[in-house]
């Protein structure tokens, strides 16, 4: 098996969430990187056909890499109900529609458990992080975050945070700082989100902080 490769110079992140590309950007800050997103370079979003997340993260980071000639970064990610064997899962951007309506798309959640009659909230966040390089070589990572899910609330982070609410707190995504969701501490490697943990396992294959 040949050893991973190291990230440098320019990267893509290719994703077209706003609120997903916050949070790689800043992922990415510490480790000397040039970060530019598929919207600025104006990269078309491929079709995700994959039956797993790393499938299509692999999907969108190829096509990224494949267009622009540079690496490319890219996440593909959900939240999975137990109650609700697992949707939305892969099909999690799609619950909220065209409009991106993810206050409907919780809704829709809510709904769905009290037709089951359902007996547990709990639920997982996962991110597939793949890197991709120009040459066709990619590197994979995932990362889980459990918890409960509970009325919306709080207005930051995006998506379905305003529902999720993590083990071991007592606020909800949508009510803890980017800094408590995605930070890490480095020393460590602890981190909470779904996409912080598939990355410190990225960053310590494929990274090197600047000395
Ligand atoms: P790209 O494919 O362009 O990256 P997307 O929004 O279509 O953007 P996905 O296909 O991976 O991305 O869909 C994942 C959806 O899951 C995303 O739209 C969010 O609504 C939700 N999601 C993922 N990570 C989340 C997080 O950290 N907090 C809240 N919701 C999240």
């Amino acid at each position: 098996m040949s050893a991973p490769r190291i990230l440098t110079g320019r990267v893509v992140i290719a994703t077209h969430n706003a609120g997903k590309l916050v949070e790689m950007r800043e992922l990415l800050m510490p480790f000397g990187v040039e970060a530019v997103s598929a919207g600025e370079l104006g990269l078309p979003e491929p079709e995700e056909t994959g039956t797993m997340f790393a499938e299509n993260a692999a999907i969108k980071a190829i096509a990224a890499a494949q267009a622009s000639g540079l690496p490319a970064f890219a996440d593909d990610s959900g939240l999975c109900v137990n109650a609700l064997d697992g949707a939305p899962g892969l099909f999690s951007a799609r619950w909220a529609g065209s409009s991106k309506d993810f206050s409907s798309a919780m809704a829709r959640i809510a709904a769905e458990l009290d037709k089951r009659g359902a007996t547990t909230r709990r639920a997982h966040f996962v991110s597939a992080l793949v890197i991709a390089w120009p040459d066709g070589h990619t590197e994979t990572f995932e990362g889980r975050v459990f918890g409960d899910l509970v009325e919306p609330r709080g207005s930051q982070g995006f998506g379905y945070d305003p529902m999720f609410l993590p083990d071991g707190y007592d606020r909800t995504f949508g009510e803890i700082s980017s800094e408590e969701k995605h930070g890490v501490d480095w020393q460590s490697g602890n981190a909470l989100s779904h996409r912080a943990r598939a990355f410190v396992l990225l960053a310590q294959s494929c990274l090197q902080r600047p000395v």
